[in-house]
């Protein structure tokens, strides 16, 4: 990587596989212009450099697509080869990071779209249930740590990271409260949040909410 790069994000501003772009380029104290999507139209350019999926985030360095939020993460730590690295050196605790980030996007994500959906009672208790369980798995393995990284931002943390505003909405939307379910996985979002790496790249909490309840009235669930 030299000074000249050029990076372009394709980008939505609720999402958190885009928040975990964000976070990334900004803990590496990349410059970046910002494309914004206006769902559910798609730019031509999203379609040319997604045309697998037609999905953000796309990150094109120096006119090279790079697709899938996880994929992109790692791009950046292996192309900014400095400080602050992002994945373990240890191969074995490297494979953990992607075992877990791998259980977020499948378990984790799958309950938060269940959470959003919900239509009845038992539905949405057995949804809330769902993502309690896959948090409480995801608090485990933070442990004592400050950070899933360790006492530094690692993968973990970036991945998991661009769910942190969703945290709120959740409890906003359902019937729960994830913080006394879950309050060190709280207080870890808490520490993230505080960070500006995190605060800028993730969404406003109350434009999120709207458009929460916006989705839910147009599917008639609210
Ligand atoms: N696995 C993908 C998921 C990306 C994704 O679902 N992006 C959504 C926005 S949150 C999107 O582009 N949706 C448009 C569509 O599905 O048509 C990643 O990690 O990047």
């Amino acid at each position: 990587m030299s000074g000249g790069d050029e990076w372009i994000l394709i980008d939505f501003w609720s999402s958190m596989f885009g928040s975990r772009v964000r976070i990334a380029l900004a803990e590496k104290g990349i410059v970046y212009e910002r494309r914004e999507e206006d769902f559910p139209k798609k730019s031509r350019l999203l379609l040319e450099m997604n045309p697998t999926y037609h999905k953000i985030p796309v990150l094109i360095h120096n006119g090279n697509p790079i697709c899938e939020s996880w994929n992109i993460v790692q791009y950046i730590d292996e192309v900014c080869c400095f400080a602050p690295f992002l994945l373990p050196c240890d191969p074995y605790e490297r494979a953990q990071a992607r075992f877990w980030a791998h259980f977020i996007d499948h378990k984790l994500h799958t309950a938060s779209i269940k959470t959003m959906s919900y239509k009845t009672k038992e539905e949405l208790g057995a949804a809330e249930k769902e993502m309690v369980e896959h948090l409480k798995l995801l608090q485990d393995e933070l442990g004592e740590k400050a950070y899933f990284g360790g006492e530094e931002v690692g993968y973990l943390d970036v991945i998991l990271g661009g769910f942190c505003t969703w945290f709120s909405i959740y409890q906003d939307v359902g019937s729960f409260s994830i913080l006394d379910e879950l309050p060190k996985l709280m207080a870890w979002a808490h520490r993230c949040i505080e960070r500006w790496t995190f605060s800028e790249s993730l969404p406003d909490p109350d434009r999120l909410r709207n458009l929460v309840h916006n989705f839910r009235r147009r599917k008639g669930i609210e």
